[in-house]
Parts: C-alpha cells; sequence; structure tokens
C-alpha cells in the first residue's frame, strides 16, 4: 500500500468548548448511573431493527490490529430461547449445587441468584456475543488475532451502553461453562462464547438487588498523577 493510500484525514471530528465537554460527559454519566443489570423482564417484543442498530454500535468498538473479533448471534426465536434455557439451567444447577465454592456463594448471596433462568424465555432478545481467535479485518480471513477478550469486552460495554441508551435492560449473563452456545448458535469450535446478553423492557414491578446499588466513588477508583 503507497503512503498516500495508507492515511485518510480523520473526519467528523469537532472540538468542543470546555462547558459542552463538561455537559455532554454530565449527561452521559447520568444516563448510565441509572443503568442496572436486571433479571426481571417484559415480553414486550423489542423491534429487530433497533437490536440491528445496536449491535452496529458494538462493531465501531477498537480492536487489535482492527481484526473486530467478534460475532454477534441475536436470538428472538421462541425454540432457540427455549433451548438456550435448558442448557444453561442445567450447567446453573451443578454450578449452585456444588461446583461453585463456598466463596463464590457467598459473594452472590446479596444477588439472591439462583439455578432458575426464566428471564431467558421472557426477554424479548438474547445476543450472545462470540471471540473469534482467528479472523482479520475481513470476514473470511485466517489471521491470528490479538487482544481478543479485550477487544470483544470493550465491544460488549459498548452494546450494553447502546442499549441502555434506547430505554432497553439488559443482564450480562455468564452460565460457566457456555460451550453449549456455539452448538445451539451454530458456530465454529473456533469461537469462544464469551458472554450471554439478555435484552428486553424490565418487568412491572422489576426489582433490583440493593447489593448493585453500592458503586465506588472517584477517589476509591482513581489515581491522578497530575
Ligand atoms: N452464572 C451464574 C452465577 C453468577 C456468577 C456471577 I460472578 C454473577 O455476578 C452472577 C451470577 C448465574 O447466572 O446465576
Amino acid at each position: 500500500m503507497s503512503a498516500e493510500e495508507k492515511y485518510v484525514p480523520l473526519k467528523g471530528y469537532s472540538r468542543l468548548d470546555e462547558d459542552a465537554m463538561r455537559g455532554e460527559i454530565e449527561a452521559l454519566r447520568e444516563s448510565l448511573s441509572k443503568r442496572r443489570s436486571i433479571r426481571m423482564f417484559s415480553n414486550d417484543p423489542v423491534p429487530r431493527d433497533i437490536i440491528e442498530n445496536a449491535i452496529r454500535v458494538a462493531g465501531t468498538a477498537p480492536s487489535g490490529a482492527n481484526h473486530q473479533p467478534w460475532h454477534f448471534v441475536a436470538i428472538s426465536d421462541p425454540e432457540t430461547k427455549r433451548k438456550i434455557r435448558e442448557a444453561a439451567e442445567e450447567e446453573e444447577r451443578e454450578f449452585y449445587g456444588g461446583r461453585a465454592s463456598e466463596e463464590w456463594l457467598d459473594a452472590l448471596d446479596p444477588l439472591g441468584t439462583d439455578d432458575h433462568k426464566p428471564f431467558l424465555e421472557t426477554a424479548p432478545w438474547l445476543i450472545a456475543v462470540f471471540a473469534q481467535r482467528r479472523g482479520g479485518e475481513k470476514n473470511g480471513q485466517d489471521k491470528k488475532n490479538y487482544y481478543v477478550t479485550e477487544s470483544v469486552g470493550l465491544a460488549t460495554g459498548m452494546l450494553i451502553t447502546a442499549l441502555h441508551s434506547a430505554g432497553l435492560g439488559t443482564l450480562t449473563h455468564t452460565p460457566a461453562p457456555m460451550g453449549f452456545l456455539t452448538e445451539i448458535c451454530g458456530r465454529p469450535k473456533t469461537e469462544k462464547p464469551f458472554v450471554l446478553m439478555v435484552v428486553g423492557y424490565p418487568a412491572e414491578g422489576c426489582q433490583v438487588p440493593t447489593h448493585a446499588l453500592i458503586k465506588k466513588d472517584l477517589e476509591e477508583i482513581t489515581t491522578f498523577i497530575d
């Protein structure tokens, strides 16, 4: 690639004045501070184009060598959701019934979670996120991918942010192990299930654990060296 082809001017960037910067960040902080992981979903449908655009947002995430090592499987089909619920609950029965350490179960106690996952069928959408160990900047390539976990984590964070901005509730669900998703979603074995996002409107009377309201403040999470 010639030096002229290698770069293009940065487009669409405009510098904000400092008050506008403060306003934008405050508005985003205010909005995202209301985001909660929810486990009580309404079965009201969510139009597919909203899910598509949220995934487009996720697809803008930065990634190692721009290989975009992710694949999203968006599921609204009731039969597939039922299969996922069954497989997830089977894993969770083992998890809660002995596989998890006492320490882990103690940490989960304030969340009140158990092996029942009805939301996997109630919620209108499940989005299974897969991480690709190999790929490239274009589909069909077979190059090594880099910083796969970091990249897919960033894309998932942006997906959650996009869904929240549309007024949707999410749950970041990680039944372990998640191998069953590979088969149910028809993905290649070279991809690793990364997370299962549950997406929809909060149910009427939806409750969230008090524990999840505890947020560390700036001084606890930050060191400035300035
Ligand atoms: N996957 C289980 C257990 C679980 C683990 C963590 I770490 C959580 O933050 C929440 C749940 C479940 O979904 O119940």
